[in-house]
């Protein structure tokens, strides 16, 4: 009997461990990391936008001097373990945006600015985080749609560490 039970016991242990090997360990909305050089890209995401200018003022980030042509804005992680400081120095899209620039917001009296950076400092054995209201990459004049859940191609250049493309998710703010 003491052995039947032992069994049984061993049997819900093989169940609880294989059911979690199937769940997925990251949740299906983050892109996986990428790692270029002693950087780690982490969880690109795009606000989801309409290419039509009139929901423009949905977006924190919207530029009142640009209210004519649609934006949206690219966030995500990036770390880097190197004792050298890499620089963000440029980011494209193809065929999703007019142009694509380093943008920071900063609140004034009240009033959230954004304007345009040269570069994004990723510090040595650090990182820097373009979220919302801080660092992002502003992609102006849309050309289309951008619907939550779907991935768009970020290609993101560094001073020292070159050149790669991101996978980034479209998401609802
Ligand atoms: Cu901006």
């Amino acid at each position: 009997m003491y052995r039947l039970l032992a069994m049984i016991t061993t049997m819900i242990i093989i169940l609880a461990l294989s059911a979690c090997a199937t769940t997925p360990t990251a949740s299906p909305e983050s892109a996986p990391a990428v790692t270029l050089g002693n950087l780690t890209i982490s969880e690109p995401w795009v606000r989801a936008a309409s290419a039509s200018a009139t929901t423009n003022s949905m977006s924190s980030d919207s530029h009142s001097s640009m209210s004519m042509s649609a934006t949206t804005a690219g966030y995500m992680t990036i770390r880097n373990s190197s004792a050298e400081p890499d620089f963000l120095i440029a980011a494209a899209v193809t065929d999703l945006a007019e142009a694509v620039e380093l943008h920071t917001s900063t609140t004034e009296n009240g009033v959230m600015r954004m304007r345009q950076v040269e570069r994004i400092e990723i510090p040595a054995q650090g990182g820097v985080e373009l979220k919302p209201g801080g660092f992002h990459i502003m992609l102006i004049g849309l050309k289309r749609d951008l619907k939550p859940d779907e991935t768009v191609r970020l290609t993101l250049t560094f001073e020292r560490s070159g050149t790669v493309e991101v996978s980034a998710v479209v998401r609802k703010p």
